[in-house]
């Protein structure tokens, strides 16, 4: 027992470094300097209540304290906030949906974000008033960017949720946020409580390996995890088009069986760069920060290439990191710690899976590029009961088919990375993997914009640890 104990510390840390507190919150190396350019999880779905829809999460600025006045998170005027969408396979946009914020004090002479009280979004007491415009960006098969729209302008940012006597009712002040985008659809960037759930300090320490009498495999299913996350904020992007807007032919989808029906979806943070040549200084966006499946720059990617990571497509993702992804360390480490037998090299059920799409279900096309963007059948149907589990359950409507608020990416993950998708004589094993943490802390909502309720700084839960001071020593008496 001595053995697994240190093994676990050592796969804890091993871990837990990589993947930080999130799915992608400060997974590498520059980004974590640079929180506001920094996205932290991107979802996908067919919500129940808009079935002709695609609805997108994307969430920017990890782990933001409620209470952090009195400036609390604004998004970057100088950044460019992406969603994007691939529809024909190679990995490249063909869809683009780009943010562009406005900061303003309406009183400098405040130190207050806001003044009691603030009942609505355009209220003239809050004090940093953000909006965005929205621009659709539409690329031909070329890469060419042939067009660029306008589809929302001037819209309010939710503020901040500063507390109950600043803002008495938040639900009622996010609602105004809600914005009507021209061609349909709408789209909202407010505070939201991170909807992603994990257990990291305990991930493979906590899970009852001691426990006498049972087998080395019950790692984690059994519920009690703590969820390091839980009561932090981040700023939820969330986006609502008609399918028509993004499919490769312009329509709606007719089945899971349609030529037009999966698409390819991340989101990226692009800023500029200035190059000085001579006294002539020349700017361009580069891309600063990527995101499509959970968990891949967090774990599969190794350390001295997540920079990298960031900064590219997920057009060259199969040339770039295609070895990682089909000799996954995780998997490695699984043998080591638990001596699970998983099978460690030419993973292609994992590259299928999360890469070029699960043929009949999220492949695009006949002959797609390795890409990490998370693939979404917009023709399945939205579950009426859907498994945190997904397509590993049976729940087809799930992860990695696309991604809801509810699906468990974590143990679905963990589960895959142990072959749950092998099939029994290439080394398939259902091992009941977990982290113990089973959903979100706070409630999800059934209706738009469907993230959980920002919690708010007065009532903040995080819990400060004040350093601890060693008593001065006394001279011998
Ligand atoms: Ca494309
Ligand atoms: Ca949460
Ligand atoms: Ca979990």
């Amino acid at each position: 027992m001595k053995r697994l104990s240190f093994l676990a510390a050592l796969l804890a840390v091993a871990v837990a470094v990589p993947l930080s507190i999130g799915s992608s919150h400060r997974e590498a190396p520059r980004i974590l300097k640079d929180p506001t350019a920094d996205n932290t999880d991107v979802w996908a779905f067919t919500a129940a209540d808009a079935p002709g829809s695609l609805t997108v999460v994307s969430n920017w600025i990890p782990l933001a304290d409620p209470a952090g006045g009195p400036n609390f998170y604004p998004l970057d005027e100088n950044a460019r906030y992406y969603v994007k969408i691939d529809n024909t396979g190679d990995g490249y946009e063909d869809v683009a949906y780009r943010w562009k914020f406005r900061n303003r004090f309406r009183n400098p002479g405040s130190f207050l974000y806001a003044a009691p009280t603030v009942d609505s979004v355009k209220d003239q007491d809050i004090n940093f008033v953000q909006t965005y415009d929205l621009y659709k960006e539409t690329y031909n098969k070329n890469r060419k960017l042939v067009d660029v729209e306008r589809i929302a302008n001037d819209a309010p940012v939710v503020p901040d949720n500063v507390g109950p006597k600043t803002i008495p009712n938040f639900a009622q002040v996010e609602a105004g946020g809600v914005t009507s985008l021209k061609g349909g659809g709408k789209t909202i960037v407010t505070p939201a409580d991170d909807a992603f759930f994990v257990d990291l300090g305990t991930i493979f320490d906590g899970i009852n390996l001691d426990k006498p009498g049972r087998p080395n495999i019950g790692l984690g299913n059994q519920g009690g995890g703590k969820d390091d996350v839980a009561g932090y904020n981040t700023k939820s992007f969330v986006l609502q088009v008609p399918e028509s807007e993004v499919t490769r032919n312009g329509k709606q989808v007719a089945g899971a069986n349609a030529k037009n029906a999966v698409i390819g979806v991340w989101s990226t943070t692009e800023r500029k760069r200035v190059s000085v040549h001579g006294h002539r200084a020349s700017r361009e966006w580069v891309q600063v920060s990527r995101l499509g499946n959970p968990l891949i720059n967090e774990v599969v990617i190794p350390i001295g290439k997540k920079d990298k990571f960031n900064a590219t497509s997920p057009a060259n993702d199969a040339k770039n990191f295609g070895k990682f992804a089909l000799n996954p360390e995780p998997a490695r480490l699984l043998n080591a710690l638990f001596n699970l037998g998983v099978k460690e090299t030419n993973r292609t059920d994992i590259v299928q899976a999360l890469l070029t799409g699960v043929p009949g279900l999220t492949q695009i096309g006949k002959n797609p590029a390795a890409a990490d963007t998370l693939k979404l059948n917009l023709g399945v149907a939205p579950a009426a009961n859907p498994n945190r589990f997904g397509v590993l359950a049976g729940d087809t409507a799930g992860f990695p088919n696309g991604r809801r608020l509810i699906d468990d990416v974590v143990d679905i993950e963990l589960r895959v990375i142990a072959g749950a998708l092998l099939p029994a004589d290439q080394g398939g094993k259902q091992i009941p993997l977990g982290d113990g943490v089973d959903q979100n802390d706070k409630p999800l909502r059934s209706a738009f914009p469907y993230v959980p309720l920002a919690n708010d700084g007065f009532g903040s839960q995080i819990k400060r640890i004040e350093p601890q001071h060693a008593p001065v020593p006394q001279p011998p008496q």
